[in-house]
């Protein structure tokens, strides 16, 4: 409690000193990270070499103030038919083409939303737009959020020319570890190995989605400084449960009529 009010503060202190010159990089962009558009399984689509400053994005967006969006980040891709979807992400030690060197290490949480921020020619979507501000304050109280990022329910977001808002509309999640309790009762979708690494499979209907992604380390929000945490992904389609009894049924009836045939 001590340390969310400490952190509330120094957050009211920041955004009133910084209303005027907010930092471009809490847009939400999928530059680099579109996996693709999908047209049926098996399919498979991988993204390296990506980073993420802090280990906590993904988890500080479960709480009740919600999440800052420039914690996480964004991937796109999209699908033309339904499908089973298996969404991947890990750990990744790397050396940037700077020779900045990006520590393996996260424990990786992401969610998934149909939905899309906007792009272009539209402007980009942030936090701290009016906008978005006016969005978080119709739905979570005035004043009271970090950010628009939210980990297990819809949330939507705008641009600062308020277009129409980017409705993100939660499928699902998960994050890699023991489950996590940092007091408001455990947070769902704990893969129980903390390995770094962290998987799920959805059902997913025909359309375009965004996967969020950061650290589920809920305390490293409160260190001094973050360092930044290498990352890879994938997104695989999966051939359905339904496709697999569909192969044994018919493999069925082939033995069925071949043993039809030879008693004939
Ligand atoms: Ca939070
Ligand atoms: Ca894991």
């Amino acid at each position: 409690m001590k340390e969310t009010f400490v952190k509330s503060t120094l957050k009211y202190a920041l955004l009133l000193a910084g209303l005027t010159s907010l930092p471009a990089m809490a847009h939400i962009g999928y530059g680099g990270r579109d996996f693709g558009t999908f047209t049926g399984a098996p399919a498979s689509s991988t993204i390296t070499n990506q980073s993420i400053s802090g280990n906590y994005g993904w988890i500080d967006g479960t709480d009740s103030d919600w999440g800052d969006s420039h914690v996480v980040k964004a991937y796109r891709f999209t699908l033309t038919s339904d499908a089973d979807v298996k969404i991947s992400f890990q750990e990744q030690a790397y050396v940037t083409s700077a020779g900045a060197s990006i520590s393996a290490g996260i424990l990786p949480g992401f969610s998934i939303y149909k939905g899309l921020a906007h792009l272009a020619p539209f402007g980009a979507d942030f936090d701290s737009t009016p906008g978005s501000i006016a969005i978080r304050d119709a739905v979570g109280g005035v004043g009271l959020t970090e950010g628009s990022f939210r980990s297990l329910t819809d949330w939507s977001i705008t641009n600062t020319a308020n277009d129409p808002a980017s409705v993100f509309t939660y499928v699902g999640s998960a994050y890699d570890g023991s489950p996590v309790d940092y007091g408001t009762g455990v947070i769902p979708g704990a893969d129980g190995l903390a390995d770094h690494s962290v998987s799920g499979v959805f059902h997913l209907t025909a359309g375009d989605y965004s996967i969020f992604v950061g650290g589920s380390d809920y305390a490293d929000q409160f260190a001094a400084s973050h360092l930044a945490y290498g990352l890879a992904g994938t997104v695989a389609l999966v051939p359905e449960p339904e496709t697999y009894a569909m192969l044994l049924a018919g493999l069925g009836l082939i033995g069925f009529s071949a043993s039809r045939r030879r008693k004939l």
